[in-house]
């Protein structure tokens, strides 16, 4: 009904699919002649990650793939998001390092077992795994020197796998590389000013500086595949952000402005160069000199170099203006109300809690202020305590069946109520799996995975997915089947 009339309605070829990330799930670290990452060493540090794990085995994804994909096929998604492994493709990482034959023709036999299972390969080019050779080189992303080596690892990837890859994302989350990476210093290379977690870093100024870099480094990839790969391969290329609707704790006009700074930082700092051409005025005050500057040749390189909107989202914040946070915008998030309530239901993840309007929210704010086709790249819960359960329990999660509930429901009214052009959901994450610095101890899969054994359970928030993803085509049965759900 919604199609005649001209209303807005889900694109007929919407992507419903699950994401994972190559370090994440892999393992098999050595193998096949496979480069260090970053990750490697960081996670095998003591102190590093929650649990004391570590990527060598993971899910034992690069072992398990044809098992993976029947899975994805069971569960009858259209699409799959992974990322490549760049030290799987080029070990040292270099322009002038070897490409690893072995690693072109895993990704390669692995595209052609989805595409033969009528799965759309959604391919990250970058998801946090920095060869370890760079970092040694020049300090990875901290040096400019990095853009040609990250445009030539995308040249290796558009020539091998461009011909069946439509759907490029060059950089997962952004903002988590600079600020967690050389900020904060919780993810690998681990650099932060604070002495008593790291001997190096700056946090004052690295962050800002690989912030930058990567976008450089996006924007070049960009430049690369529309002149030489898009008149033929007519794939679509784009970046994909993190970041989490703010709401003002309370009326004061100083909460107010912090919410949009907030906004300001862990989205404008990308969003603003990248879709609308400079960086947020903002970051501009609150940075002063520290904020790197684009020459004018740059810049025209930057602005409009993703085809789409790529998204990742998880929770909403409360802002307080004030704190020293420069990663927020000078806010302070919270998530207990005025008046003493949460705003939903808490995570695993301290900083994770349901709150399904702000998705719906967010997803309006970006496609007014950058107006272009949003995709959903990753949204997903990790259920309290659920590393402590039996699988039994563990499969029966509720609290998460109830987070897709909500984004769902947000997401369809964003469509058919709002008018927001959305292509794609891809909940994080299709398996449990390696949580960066939280180890194996909070899992976000929509499949169980005994680590013991490496077997793989459906839980019900799978099978909840994929009912409304059967149903999504007809409004009607769409929200017959998500209001007797759950
Ligand atoms: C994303 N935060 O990371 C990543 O893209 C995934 O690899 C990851 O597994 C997933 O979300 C779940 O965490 C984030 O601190 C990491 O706000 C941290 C934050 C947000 C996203």
């Amino acid at each position: 009904m919604a199609s005649e009339s001209g209303a807005p309605k889900f694109n007929k070829d919407f992507l419903w699919g699950f994401a994972t990330a190559a370090f994440q799930i892999e393992g098999s670290t050595d193998v096949d002649g496979r480069g260090k990452s970053i990750w490697d060493d960081f996670s095998r540090t003591p102190g590093k990650t929650f649990d004391g794990g570590n990527g060598d085995v993971a899910t034992d994804s690069y072992a398990r793939w044809e098992e993976d994909i029947a899975l994805l096929k069971q569960y009858g998604v259209k699409a799959y998001r992974f990322s490549i492994a760049w030290a799987r493709i080029i070990p040292l990482g270099g322009r002038n390092d070897p490409v690893n034959p072995k690693g072109i023709e895993f990704y390669s036999k692995f595209i052609d077992r989805l595409l033969a299972n009528g799965i759309t390969p959604f391919v990250t080019l970058y998801h946090w795994d920095l060869p370890q050779g760079l970092h040694d080189r020049y300090q990875g992303w901290l040096n400019k020197e990095i853009i040609l080596d990250y445009v030539n690892y995308c040249r290796v990837c558009f020539e091998a796998f461009g011909d069946r890859v439509k759907h490029w994302l060059t950089m997962n989350e952004p903002w988590c590389v600079a600020v967690l990476g050389y900020g904060r210093g919780v993810f690998a290379p681990g650099h932060t000013s604070d002495r008593l977690r790291s001997p190096i870093g700056n946090s004052a100024t690295e962050p800002w500086i690989v912030g930058h870099n990567v976008i450089l480094s996006h924007a070049y990839a960009t430049k690369l595949y529309r002149e030489e790969f898009k008149p033929s391969q007519q794939g679509q290329i784009g970046i994909t952000l993190n970041g989490d609707w703010t709401m003002p704790y309370d009326d004061s006009p100083e909460n107010v402005a912090s919410a949009q700074h907030s906004l300001d930082v862990a989205i404008g700092w990308f969003a603003d160069p990248i879709y609308l051409g400079s960086y947020p005025d903002y970051m501009k005050e609150m940075l002063g000199d520290r904020l790197p500057e684009f020459t004018d040749e740059e810049l025209a390189i930057v602005k409009g170099s993703s085809d789409f909107y790529g998204m990742n989202t998880y929770t909403t914040n409360l802002t307080k203006a004030g704190g020293d946070d420069e990663f927020q915008g000078l806010a302070e998030y919270t998530f207990t109300r005025p008046d003493g309530t949460q705003l939903g239901t808490q995570a695993h993840c301290a900083w994770l809690q349901t709150y399904p309007d702000g998705f719906r929210a967010l997803l309006n704010y970006l496609y007014k202020r950058y107006k272009l086709p949003i995709y959903v790249t990753e949204n997903g819960f990790a259920v309290k305590g659920e590393n402590s359960l039996t699988i039994d329990q563990a499969c029966q999660d509720w609290d998460r069946v109830e987070y897709f509930k909500g984004a769902c429901e947000a997401l369809h009214a964003a469509v058919f109520e709002d008018g927001v052009d959305i292509r794609s959901y891809f909940p994080w994450s299709f398996l449990d799996n390696f949580e960066w610095a939280d180890g194996y101890e909070t899992r976000f899969g929509v499949t169980y995975v005994d680590y013991k054994t490496q077997r793989r359970y459906p839980k019900a928030s799978a099978k909840f997915l994929v009912n409304v993803s059967l149903n999504y085509r007809d409004p009607l049965s769409f929200v017959s089947y998500i209001s007797h759900s759950g």
